[in-house]
């Protein structure tokens, strides 16, 4: 446990509570009001000012710039590839040059004359320097901060991260610095593209992997394509994406005010080839997006942090967006320049291949636009070849009745016959046609821990989830997006697998569900045991199995046996 003796508006310590946060440190904040020259204050640090780390059992650690250092001197090696001092001399040198850009000559010109007139001079005594704010060097100041912008601009424009390719403290520094004074509305950002960069500098020290910004009226033509899509049926049961048609097809029917849309993306990128799981038949595989926490809610967390600051910076009013609310989320993201929808209807990016998550800001501030990404499949089709269920009635189109990321996860009855056997052991959601696609050969692992997958998720033995009871499920899928769907629908599942594992074996795990409470899971049951067990041996099953079952639905599934044999599919 840490201990930060910090002010919550002093940039060199939001500076070191970023990078904590960032080592995923605990931390216990104590407010200093460094001006007031407290002793006990001034015995851990002689010059008086914030911050002021304590590490237990060890001496106190003052400033930014020796904090940062310390942190990395210990914990630095443990964070890997997410390191914030690079290891490489030269990457280190420049990370140390752009934090004492910040730290040192920002902060004399900019954002400490900024504080302190504007903050605090407020609580301090009059003895102490205090009254009303300097206009004067609050003008110099603010001069100061296009000059700065400009830079930062021109870095941001010629980089990912400004010190390279990868979040460092330099990151942090400028986020810290640009964030306090945003507070403070000091931020001219709105205006023009050199102070849009504090906009995506914010966004990335908040963990966004991109971002880009579009006109609400961008995407005309998705919304001719969204209203085929309904034509045809293709959204099967998924009656709530055919809800409100206008307001999901047009941005501004959603929210007339809106004049931008900020669209982020998070890479979720996987440390292992996705498709090696579908070889391992008594295995489940579960998509990619569901193996670690669930994305909803640590996007929506980052979207409502960002939102905040452009609140507090510009004055303008916001709504943030992810995956749940009627907008379109991918057309929108290749319109904001994060990629471009591929033949397999997803989002790709140059950077990170198949693999970003999507969120959404809708605002009243007029913010520059980004360029829209254009097509890069070529003549590629690997997406449209490797797909099990055939599923692309054309490229550029998904028929989601036939996709086994619909019928694992959003069908809610027993999953259609012409489908099962193609599902193998696809658990919840398919990554197939994500995890072919040429560009992903560009693409890094994720950096987010929380998105990371679980070990007990990567490839869980399908008898032992087949055993999950309500609680037992619902302890095993905690803050997982797989918990959504329950455990009828859930095990359900698995007894597809299970029945296309080839394992007989495993019969004895359908036979004990062929009394399961829920319909569904009964009729899975069926299935399973029709694949596993010998045609005799199954109409003699299903024979006394019908001589006590109710439902319509599972009744159907054991008089398979009478009408077309053993292994359907
Ligand atoms: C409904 C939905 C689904 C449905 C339907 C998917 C679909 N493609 O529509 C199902 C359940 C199948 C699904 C599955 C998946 N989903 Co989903 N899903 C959504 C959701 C909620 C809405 C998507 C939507 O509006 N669909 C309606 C269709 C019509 O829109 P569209 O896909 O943009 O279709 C375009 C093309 O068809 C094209 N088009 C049509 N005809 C023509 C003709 C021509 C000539 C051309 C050029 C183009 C064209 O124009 C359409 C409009 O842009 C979004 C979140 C959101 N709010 O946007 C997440 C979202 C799309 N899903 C996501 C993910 C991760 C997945 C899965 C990978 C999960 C998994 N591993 O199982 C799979 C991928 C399956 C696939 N190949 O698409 C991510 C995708 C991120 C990204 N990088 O793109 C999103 C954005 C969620 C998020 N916030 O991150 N999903
Ligand atoms: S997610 Fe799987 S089933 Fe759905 S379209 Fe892609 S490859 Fe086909
Ligand atoms: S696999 Fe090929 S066609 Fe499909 S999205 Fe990727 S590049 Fe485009």
């Amino acid at each position: 446990m840490f201990t930060l003796f910090h002010h919550p508006f002093c940039p060199h310590s939001r500076f070191v509570r970023l990078a904590l946060g960032e080592y995923g440190l605990d931390l216990r904040l104590v407010d200093e009001r460094a001006w007031e020259r407290r002793e006990a204050f001034l015995a851990l640090n002689p010059a008086g000012t914030t911050p002021v780390l304590i590490s237990e059992g060890r001496p106190a650690i003052p400033g930014a710039g020796i904090i940062a250092e310390y942190l990395d001197e210990t914990h630095g090696a443990a964070m890997k590839q997410r390191r914030l001092l690079p290891s490489a001399m030269g990457e280190r040198i420049e990370v140390r040059r752009l934090m004492a850009w910040f730290n040192e000559k920002f902060f004399e010109e900019v954002s400490n004359p900024l504080v302190t007139e504007r903050i605090y001079k407020r609580f301090m005594s009059e003895q102490d320097g205090g009254g009303a704010p300097a206009m004067d060097v609050i003008r110099a100041a603010k001069a100061n901060v296009r000059y700065h912008l400009a830079y930062i601009g021109w870095l941001a424009q010629t980089r990912n991260f400004l010190a390279g390719d990868q979040l460092t403290y330099a990151d942090l520094a400028a986020a810290a610095h640009l964030s306090a004074i945003d507070y403070l509305g000091d931020v001219p950002w709105v205006e023009d593209e050199a102070a849009k960069a504090a906009l995506v500098h914010e966004a990335r020290a908040l963990g966004f992997d991109c971002v880009g910004v579009t006109d609400p009226g961008a995407i005309a033509d998705a919304a001719k394509h969204f209203r085929n899509f309904l034509d045809a049926g293709a959204h099967g049961d998924m009656d709530w994406l055919a809800a409100h048609p206008e307001r999901r097809a047009d941005p501004r029917v959603l929210w007339a005010g809106a004049r931008s849309v900020i669209m982020l993306g998070v890479n979720y990128g996987p440390d292992e080839n996705p498709l090696a799981i579908l070889e391992q038949r008594t295995r489940g595989a579960i998509s990619v997006y569901a193996q670690g926490d669930d994305y909803h809610d640590l996007i929506k967390k980052r979207l409502k942090a960002l939102a905040r600051w452009l609140v507090a910076t510009s004055g303008a009013e916001v709504k943030v967006f992810v995956d749940t609310a009627a907008v379109m989320e991918k057309p929108l993201a290749q319109a904001a320049g994060l990629g471009w929808q591929g033949k397999h209807t997803n989002l790709v990016s140059r950077e990170f291949g198949s693999w970003l998550f999507l969120g959404a800001i809708f605002t009243t501030a007029d913010l520059p636009r980004d360029e829209s990404e254009v097509d890069h499949c070529g003549s590629c089709q690997a997406c449209l070849d490797i797909c099990p269920t055939a599923a692309f009635p054309a490229p550029y189109q998904l028929d989601a009745r036939r996709c086994i990321s619909y019928l694992t996860i959003e069908s809610k009855g027993p999953i259609p016959h012409e489908f099962r056997k193609a599902i193998g052991n696809r658990i919840y959601g398919c990554d197939d046609c994500l995890a072919i696609c040429p560009w992903n050969k560009f693409a890094q692992a994720g950096r987010e821990a929380k998105l990371a997958a679980r070990d007990e998720l990567r490839a869980p033995d399908l008898a032992e989830l087949a055993r999950l009871d309500d609680a037992a499920f619902r302890a095993r899928f905690t803050k997982s997006p797989v918990k959504r769907i329950g455990r009828d629908r859930f095990i359900r599942n698995v007894l597809i697998a299970i029945g296309n594992s080839n394992d007989k074996g495993f019969s004895v795990e359908a036979e004990r569900l062929v009394d399961d409470d829920s319909a569904l899971v009964r009729g899975a049951a069926a299935w399973a045991l029709s694949q596993l067990t010998e045609p005799e041996e199954f109409a003699a099953r299903a024979a006394k199995a019908l001589g006590v079952e109710l439902d319509e639905t599972v009744r159907a599934e054991w008089q398979v046996a009478d009408n077309v044999g053993n292994h359907t599919s």
